[in-house]
């Protein structure tokens, strides 16, 4: 398996998710501070208050990244310790936790990509309506362009938002994350004024005029495929697929919502404005794909939606309760490239949570992830001979975090991290993706 010249071997992680400090040097309350700081929020009560104490460690971390031979990690802004209430006042010491973790990067030979928005909107916009408002493009837009004047000449690579259709339908429409709503006119609203706030950025970004600087939006995908051949099953199947997969590439590659879901969301459908769609629709440089699993759905009428997921007896799923379906991330690259086109393609996210714990000796010995990753890689590289543009692949994530609304129970990372003492201890997939990415150099 040889990966073409210049390609990117990275791994991910997101600001909320490693930092813990979140409100040190002058930076704002996010959404998620607030929101895991609400009892029955997140299991076992877990908060980002110390996560992986990256905000003070950053730089042990660039060495461990250094020892895995990354060439590329991906990591956000947390968007309040830049302006800690979203707009206006600067807080510089924030904004310098980034410069000096670009300049880290780059010294060390690697080559950062920042996402703008994984999730921790400041709380005094969400006090404000956050996404619901449309103002809130607008709000955006602003810090995206602040943050490429301030390191644009230095950050090759632009993400503006992470996975925005889980925004909209886990923090707005089944409320299992910030901010926690279950509103599908809120939740609809939100994704169309994400979509917008994606387009703004990638108008100033423009405007900025930055030569050696690309940009993109990071998007979870993956099959939905039927679990039979009854229309009903595949009629299912088929909303779900535009629903997942085509809700937001569909306005920005074609500017145009995907029908099925629209007439199914009937008077909750989003309300674009005359320029919308154009500004949607500004040209991207890249494609991110965040690829974990497939679904595998049933009609059924008793649910609220008419579906229910099949669970896929015998097979292997991760502690996420997730199948592992490395086919699936040939599948979706090659849906992609045939739908959209020649568009540069990463892969911004794709791992496993196992249940790791350190031997005796203090190890950690996770075979079931090295599978997971040589696995999903051979599906990479077969795309690759197809013809699909891929460029990078990015492993989530580089270390145990805080995995959201499942706090710190779930443990995707290379690195194990011990949570009481901020020991990090390198697993053997983290190992047998140096020996993979050195390979490839030879
Ligand atoms: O941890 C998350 C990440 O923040 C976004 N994509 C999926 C990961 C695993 O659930």
């Amino acid at each position: 398996m040889q990966f073409p010249q210049g390609f990117l071997w990275g791994a991910a992680t997101a600001a909320y998710q490693i930092e813990g400090s979140p409100l040190a040097d002058g930076a704002g309350a996010s959404i998620w501070h607030r929101f895991s700081h609400t009892p029955g929020t997140i299991l076992n009560g877990d908060t980002g208050d110390v996560a992986c104490d990256h905000y003070r460690r950053w730089q042990e971390d660039i060495e461990w990244m250094k020892r895995l031979g990354l060439n590329a990690y991906r990591f956000s802004v947390a968007w309040g310790r830049v302006l800690p209430t979203g707009r206006g006042a600067v807080n510089h010491k924030g904004l310098d936790f980034y410069k000096r973790l670009v300049d880290g990067l780059l010294q060390a030979g690697i080559t950062p990509m920042i996402t703008l928005y994984h999730w921790d909107l400041p709380a005094e916009l969400q006090d404000c309506g956050g996404w619901a408002n449309r103002d809130c493009a607008k709000w955006f837009a602003d810090y995206a362009c602040f943050m490429f004047r301030e390191l644009g000449d230095r950050v090759p690579l632009w993400a503006t938002l992470n996975e925005p259709w889980v925004v909209m339908a886990l923090g707005y429409l089944w409320g299992q994350h910030a901010p926690g709503m279950r509103d599908i006119g809120a939740a609809a609203k939100a994704g169309h004024h994400l979509l917008l706030g994606h387009g703004k950025a990638v108008q100033a970004f423009r405007a900025q005029g930055l030569p050696n600087a690309r940009i993109g939006i990071v998007t979870n995908l993956g099959p939905q495929q039927p679990a039979s051949d009854s229309p009903q099953d595949q009629m299912v199947a088929a909303l779900w697929h535009n629903f997942i997969n085509r809700y937001f590439l569909d306005p920005i590659f074609r500017g145009e919502y995907p029908d099925t879901v629209i007439n199914f969301i009937g008077e909750f459908a989003p309300k674009a404005a005359p320029d919308d769609m154009r500004i949607i629709q500004s040209q991207i440089d890249f494609l991110g794909v965040n690829y974990y699993t497939r679904n595998v759905l049933a009609y059924d009428a008793s649910d609220p939606i008419g579906s229910r997921t099949v669970f896929q007896e015998g097979k292997l799923h991760t502690e996420m309760g997730w199948e592992v379906y490395p086919e699936g991330l040939y599948e979706i690259l090659k849906w992609v490239y045939e739908e959209y086109g020649e568009i540069p393609l990463y892969i911004t996210e794709n791992g496993a949570a196992f249940p790791d714990t350190p031997n005796p000796q203090g190890e950690v010995d996770d075979p079931l992830r090295v599978d997971y990753i040589r696995t999903h890689l051979e599906q990479a590289h077969r795309a690759i001979r197809e013809g699909v543009p891929l460029k990078g692949y990015f492993y989530w994530s580089l270390m145990d975090n805080f995995e959201w609304a499942f706090g710190y129970s779930k443990r995707f990372g290379l690195l194990y991290v011990d949570f009481e003492t901020q020991k990090r201890t390198m697993k053997s997939s983290g190992r047998w993706y140096a020996e993979f990415i050195a390979g490839q150099r030879r």
